[in-house]
């Protein structure tokens, strides 16, 4: 693919060129909107497929991104069990696609369901509720 070899460079070029096309209006904007979009998401862009790894020491990364319908995979490289859960605590109704993935065994992983609902996903370890560390977001663009 011709945009695949420098995807961070594509992704600040992006960005200037949305910014750029703010201050034009009407349909050469929408055109330019269009052309942009097929050169597929830089780094600074949601993507489908992500993936958060817990360990003793907490969830990497704590914030991630993805599109609208996409889904995150939970990873436990723990050496103990983790549930992973939507936000709030004790009430898990926020994203409960999050919920899919629940409880997961030493070595376990497990995709959410499909994000569909643009917004922010806050996430917690139900088994360690209070603790900071198994707490993060997903921003669902
Ligand atoms: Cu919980």
């Amino acid at each position: 693919m011709l945009h695949r070899h420098t995807p961070r460079h594509l992704g600040m070029l992006h960005l200037l060129m949305r910014q750029a096309l703010l201050s034009v209006s009407g349909w050469s904007a929408l055109l330019w909107l269009f052309l942009a979009s097929g050169c597929g998401g830089g780094p600074s862009g949601p993507t489908a497929d992500v993936t958060i790894t817990v360990t003793a020491s907490g969830v990497t990364p704590t914030d991630v991104r993805v599109a609208a319908g996409g889904r995150v995979t939970f990873l436990n490289n723990d050496a103990r069990p983790h549930a992973m859960s939507s936000d709030p605590i004790q009430l898990h109704t926020d994203c409960p696609a999050i919920n899919d993935v629940g409880f997961l065994n030493p070595g376990q992983s497990r995709a959410t369901g499909a994000l569909n609902v643009k917004r922010t996903c806050g996430f917690h370890d139900h088994t360690n509720e209070s603790d900071p560390i198994f707490k993060g977001r997903i921003l669902v663009e």
